[in-house]
């Protein structure tokens, strides 16, 4: 890194956006992918979309590719996607299934688990123990596969892990089945992708969304309720009255835990009433899919959702859960992973329509697709300066402060005092 970056590191201020350098230049993206995407815990896939022994994702960050797969015992690993022999990528493929793993190379072909199983014509002596994939760490929660690039992986992963399967756990996400996944690149860069999650202040620009998804974020803490959220407000203080018998009844962890920034892998998760039916992202609020996860047999469990920096966040309601994930591609283009997972015997056409039980998510994609190419155009120009965050944005404060922290924190960078 050069020098140059520390005065932004040092003295980024305080509920403000980023300057400019942040989110377009090519040095702090690399930086970036160094300092986060390499040294903490990423959400990368669900167990679900590598159900099968054999099966694998594979997932990159920068230079950095990674193959996760289920090996032949059934257990999820990862491995960096570099042939041991002279280094050249193995897989190209995103997904697949597959026995062994072989490079195009000189064939030499390793198992699931990584052992080097095959290497032809090696001189006598050759040990292929030595010479196994170089794994990366790799941890799942309730069916969520992280990993993390780093020797030395946050520690913390384990408190948050036994913090969230109770809220996880019941929705039985690990057995789950893949409906649809799309891959949206936004002409922004992941900072951008990441803060418009984390507000809703937006969400004048989802229309189709806020027919079912309250907008009360942040407003809730004795803040001067905008009017016209006032009635809205009055639908979620009942919804919620109703909704925390129900996850009382199901035994179903409602408290909202929010530990963004105070954590390495700070993350937030909590339940929240739906409006309408309250049941599932559709336009009426009613399931989109018959066959329910779980074994509640309750349609009407609003939402569960989960937020962990640096590039996640999920909803699930008793019909499906909603999966995202941010994966940087260059200081300007970001792409958005959503994944749609149903009960694993759930029938496409019988149980479901797949139109109905995307398309609300569809479209918000789009829309925070479309702002965020706004925001990231607004920013490149030389007559931007950093704005406030208001009261609702407090998580995109979160957000940004947990990046600035960890960012001083690795590279021994301290705040500037404040004066
Ligand atoms: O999915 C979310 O959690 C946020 C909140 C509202 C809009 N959105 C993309
Ligand atoms: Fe893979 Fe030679 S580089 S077998």
């Amino acid at each position: 890194m050069t020098t140059r970056l520390i005065p932004f590191i040092r003295d980024r201020a305080v509920g403000q956006s980023l300057p400019a350098p942040f989110y377009v230049d090519q040095e702090f993206f690399d930086l970036d992918l160094d300092e986060i995407f390499s040294k903490r815990w990423l959400f990368v896939a669900a167990e679900a979309e590598i159900a099968e022994p054999g099966d694998y994702v594979t997932i990159t960050f920068g230079t950095r590719s990674v193959i996760v797969t289920r090996d032949d015992a059934g257990r999820v690993r990862a491995h960096h996607n570099v042939c041991r022999h002279r280094g050249a990528r193995l897989v190209t493929e995103p997904g697949g299934s597959t026995g062994t793993i072989v490079c195009s190379y000189h064939s030499w072909t390793y198992g699931m688990d990584g052992r080097l199983l095959y290497a032809d014509a090696q001189a006598p002596g050759f040990q292929k123990s030595c010479y196994s994939l170089r794994s990366v760490h790799v941890r799942t929660i309730a069916g969520l596969i992280f990993i993390c690039l780093a020797a030395e992986p946050p520690t913390d992963i384990d408190e948050v892990a036994e913090i969230v399967e109770p809220y996880l756990r019941p929705h039985g996400l690990a057995g789950a089945k893949v409906a649809k996944q799309t891959d949206v690149v936004e002409d922004g860069n992941w900072k951008l992708a990441m803060e418009n999650n984390r507000e809703c202040y937006h969400c004048d620009g989802h229309p189709e969304l806020l027919n079912v998804f309250f907008p009360t974020w942040g407003y809730s803490h004795n803040e001067a309720i905008p009017s016209r959220l006032r009635p809205v407000f009055a639908r979620y203080r009942q919804a919620t009255a109703e909704l925390i018998e129900i996850w009382g009844r199901h035994g179903l962890p409602y408290p909202r835990i929010e530990q963004l920034d105070t954590r390495t892998t700070g993350f937030h998760i909590e339940r929240e009433a739906m409006d309408l039916a309250g049941e599932s992202f559709t336009l009426d609020g009613t399931v989109a899919c018959t066959r329910l996860l779980g074994d509640f047999g309750e349609k009407r469990l609003g939402r569960l959702s989960m937020h962990m920096q640096p590039n996640m966040w999920l909803h699930v309601t008793s019909d499906h859960a909603l999966l995202f994930s941010v994966i940087p591609i260059g200081p300007d283009k970001t792409l958005v992973r959503t994944t749609w997972l149903v009960h694993a015997d759930a029938v496409e056409g019988v149980d479901y329509d797949l139109d109905r039980l995307t398309s609300v998510w569809d479209i918000t994609n789009q829309q925070d697709a479309d702002l965020v190419a706004l925001a990231q155009q607004g920013i490149s120009s030389p007559a931007y300066i950093p704005g406030p965050y208001g009261p609702s944005e407090f998580q995109v404060e979160a957000f940004i402060n947990w990046y600035i922290t960890a960012l001083r924190d690795n590279l021994a960078i301290p705040a500037a005092p404040i004066t």
